[in-house]
């Protein structure tokens, strides 16, 4: 069972997390990522997508031509866990690699 994130943790691991911060009134971290156009900020998605299917963690995310905002938390514990902080970490690295 994966375990929550202590706030301490939580708040190192989001020292490491370009660009992430805590949502406002949820256990959740958040992130709004902006691309060149829709077609980048897509084919962002569908590489995480095919990470978080491999690692049965899902964004909750919202596209909007080249933005794409993303909340991640775990449902099963309701709050952020490492999967969250993991799934960040590599929605980051995949977001350099488009530019
Ligand atoms: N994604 N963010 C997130 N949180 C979960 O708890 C979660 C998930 N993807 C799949 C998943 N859980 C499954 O393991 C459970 O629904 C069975």
């Amino acid at each position: 069972m994966v375990e929550l994130l202590s706030t301490e943790a939580r708040k190192a691991a989001l020292w490491e997390l370009a660009g992430w911060a805590e949502m406002p009134g949820r256990e959740a971290i958040t992130k709004t990522f902006v691309f060149k156009d829709f077609n980048e900020a897509f084919g962002f998605m569908a590489r995480v997508a095919l990470v978080a299917e491999k690692n049965d963690h899902h964004p909750e995310w919202k596209n909007v031509y080249k933005t794409v905002e993303v909340v991640l938390a775990t449902h099963e514990v309701g709050g952020v866990t490492k999967r969250d902080i993991d799934l960040a970490k590599a929605m980051n690295a995949m977001a350099r690699q488009l530019g």
